[in-house]
């Protein structure tokens, strides 16, 4: 454990003055995540890399980005929050020109441990479902060894309340709220969740608006500073269609009470699938949420909730893709997504049902 900590700083220290990249996911936890290495890596080296990040929801490395990184010339890159073990292939390509330093909290599928590429992964460090330690804190914690960063508290907080882990770190987020948000009212949204959905309605409404939020990121003090008014334009139009998916789902979704299965299918203006589902899944933590979406292009995509633990719903949606070409699915144990070709939605929906399972 502590030699995978050594190998990190090591690392660090030994790449200084590299052109470093960060790249990073584009969900809470994921810009949290790159904002907090890109301000440490400032921090150690006198000097901010450059960030990069993919569409929302590409989670492996994509062969856009291996040719972006080739012409910026970066030679250490460091991702976060993404699952590039799930597909070596373009990793490999990037090891041509580039050392890699891989921090994620996704389920493993491929050791990419190599002389090129150091990967930690949560599991790796407590023993734990990944899901339990996001990727921010993650780099909130192994870059706090190297330098100090406790006025960034507030970010690692706002990556655990959009990765849903409040309950795994409730004392940590509970001290940044009173550090931040002292006079915040018991039954309000407090100011780490406003962040989140407002970080949610950039990355669904308005992606190309993510760098500009990152560099909000990057010179604020405090998570109020977030809440400016250009970013804030796209909140009230997630809501509105959040809400009325919110009410379809009352009456169109499909129970499968000895599977404790609940199947919904939306076809959104915007592609709102896992906003939708987080909320939608706390209201019943303790049962299968599938929802899938019809949203673009040649596939429908699709997540799936069990907040409770009692049903792997990562390892389910594997299986239920398992033959079908051009499809995958991966994640977490309680959230996972994936995606198939829209023509075998049909047997999909069979095998789900077919495979799903009462929690244990
Ligand atoms: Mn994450």
């Amino acid at each position: 454990m502590n030699t995978l900590k050594e190998k990190f700083k090591q690392l660090i220290l030994k790449n200084q003055n590299k052109n470093i990249g960060v790249l990073h996911h584009t969900d809470s936890d994921g810009i949290c995540a790159g904002v907090i290495t890109a301000k440490a890596l400032e921090r150690i080296n006198g000097k901010l890399p450059m960030l990069f990040h993919q569409n929302p929801g590409q989670i492996t490395l994509q062969e856009k980005t291996v040719e972006k990184l080739k012409r910026k010339k970066i030679d250490f890159l460091i991702s976060v929050d993404l699952s590039l073990d799930q597909n070596p292939e373009p990793v490999f390509e990037l090891e041509e020109f580039s050392e890699i330093l891989i921090l994620d909290h996704h389920k493993k599928y491929n050791n990419l441990n190599s002389k090129k590429t150091l990967m930690i992964k949560s599991e790796d460090l407590t023993g734990e479902e990944g899901s339990k330690y996001p990727a921010s804190k993650l780099c909130f914690d192994l870059f706090s060894d190297l330098t100090e960063l406790n006025d960034l508290d507030w970010v690692a907080a706002i990556g655990l309340t959009g990765d849903n882990a409040y309950s795994e770190w409730k004392d940590f987020v509970d001290s940044v709220l009173d550090k931040y948000d002292p006079n915040r009212k018991r039954l309000e949204k407090n100011i780490l969740v406003k962040v989140t959905e407002l970080i949610d309605s950039i990355e669904v409404i308005d992606s190309h608006k993510i760098t500009d939020l990152v560099n909000v990121f990057l010179t604020a003090k405090k998570p109020q500073n977030l809440m400016k008014q250009d970013l804030l334009n796209d909140l009230e139009e997630l809501e509105n269609e959040l809400n009325k998916w919110i009410e379809l789902f009352k009456e169109n979704k499909e129970v499968f009470p000895e599977k404790e299965l609940v199947y919904f299918e939306i076809k959104p203006e915007h592609s709102i699938k896992s906003v939708l589902i987080n909320r939608l899944s706390e209201t019943i933590p303790n049962k299968t949420l599938v929802i899938v979406q019809d949203f673009e292009g040649e596939h429908v995509y699709f997540s799936a909730r069990r907040q409770d633990f009692k049903v792997k719903v990562n390892d389910l949606l594997e299986k239920c893709v398992k033959g079908f070409p051009d499809s995958g699915a991966g994640g977490h144990i309680p959230a996972a997504a994936g995606k198939i070709p829209r023509e075998y939605l049909k047997e999909f929906k069979k095998k789900l049902i077919e495979n799903c399972e009462k929690g244990k």
